[in-house]
C-alpha cells in the first residue's frame, strides 16, 4: 500500500510539475515573452517551433563553458543543469614567463587563473546536462556552425573531436571534478568536442536566451543566435615548453585555435 501511495504521489508531482511550466509559459507569452527572458517582439509572427527553441534547450547530453553569471537557464527546459564540472589545467610553469591569455573582457566564471607557488594554473568551468537517455524531449540542435562539448555520445546531426593539451611535465597538478565532459583527464588533458557545420553562421539559429552562454567557433566565424548579442573571446594555454610539446587535435571536428600554445576561440552570447 505504501508503495502504491509513494507512486501516486509522484505521478500527482510530475502532474504538477508539467502544469507549472505550462502556466509560467502561458504567462510569459501573454506578457510578450518577457517573463521568460525572450524579447516580446521576437515573438511577433514567430511560429510555435521558434518559440519552443527560445525557451527549451535542446534534446540529448552535452556540456557548454559556464560563463561568470552561471549555468544558462533551466527555463521550460527539462535539462538537469549540473554546474559542479570543472578542469584545473596546470600550464608552463618551468619557464621564466608563462604566456596563457585572455582576451579583454572574458566572461568565463572566475577565477580561471590563479597561481600555487611557481605553478600557473588555468580553470574551466561546466554546465553538463546529464540526464542521459530520458532528455529526449527537448527540441533538436539547430543546423548551424558550432561546436560544444561532448558529453557520453554527441546529439544528432554533430561530428566528434579532440583537443589534447600537453600540460607542464613537471609536478602534474591536475585535479578535475566527476561532472564534466567527456575527455582523458591525466597529467595532461584530452577535451572532446561535438561540432557541425550544415548552416551558415550569419543566419541566426534559435536558443534559448534567457541568459548568457558560451559556444565554440567553428570554421572561421561565431555562429549568430536570434536575439542575442555575441561577442568571439579567446582562452591561450601555455602547454609544455621542453621536449617537444605533443599538442594534437583529433580529426578536423575541434573548436578554431591553434597548438602550442593552445588557443581556443570561444563565442559568448548575451542579451
Ligand atoms: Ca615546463
Ligand atoms: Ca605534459
Ligand atoms: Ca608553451
Amino acid at each position: 500500500m505504501a508503495a502504491l501511495e509513494a507512486s501516486v504521489l509522484n505521478m500527482a508531482n510530475t502532474v504538477k510539475e508539467l502544469q507549472s511550466r505550462v502556466s509560467a509559459l502561458d504567462a510569459s507569452l501573454s506578457n510578450g515573452g518577457g517573463g521568460s527572458g525572450l524579447p516580446g517582439d521576437a515573438l511577433k509572427g514567430m511560429d510555435g517551433d521558434l518559440v519552443l527553441r527560445s525557451l527549451v534547450w535542446p534534446e540529448g547530453t552535452y556540456g557548454l563553458l559556464m560563463p561568470e553569471t552561471g549555468c544558462p537557464s533551466q527555463g521550460f527546459s527539462f535539462v538537469d543543469w549540473r554546474s559542479d564540472g570543472y578542469r584545473q589545467f596546470h600550464t608552463e610553469s618551468t619557464s621564466t614567463v608563462n604566456l596563457n591569455q585572455f582576451s579583454p573582457n572574458v566572461h568565463l566564471k572566475q577565477p580561471y587563473q590563479t597561481t600555487n607557488g611557481a605553478q600557473q594554473l588555468v580553470f574551466l568551468y561546466f554546465c553538463v546536462n546529464n540526464e542521459g537517455v530520458n532528455n529526449a524531449e527537448g527540441p533538436t540542435w539547430p543546423s548551424g556552425s558550432y561546436c560544444i562539448h561532448k558529453r557520453n555520445t554527441c546529439p544528432e546531426g554533430f561530428h566528434e573531436g579532440s583537443i589534447f593539451w600537453d600540460q607542464e611535465n613537471t609536478l602534474p597538478n591536475n585535479k578535475y571534478s566527476e561532472m564534466i565532459p567527456n575527455g582523458a583527464y591525466g597529467s595532461d588533458t584530452r577535451m572532446d568536442y561535438c561540432c557541425r557545420r550544415d548552416g551558415r553562421p550569419d543566419d541566426a539559429v534559435y536558443l534559448p536566451t534567457a541568459k548568457p552562454f558560451y559556444l565554440y567557433r567553428f570554421d572561421g566565424k561565431c555562429q549568430q543566435v536570434a536575439g542575442m548579442n555575441v561577442v568571439n573571446e579567446f582562452i591561450v594555454f601555455d602547454t609544455e615548453n621542453t621536449g617537444g610539446n605533443i599538442d594534437k587535435y583529433t580529426g578536423e571536428y575541434h573548436p578554431d585555435g591553434r597548438l602550442n600554445d593552445i588557443r581556443v576561440e570561444l563565442c559568448y552570447y548575451s542579451r
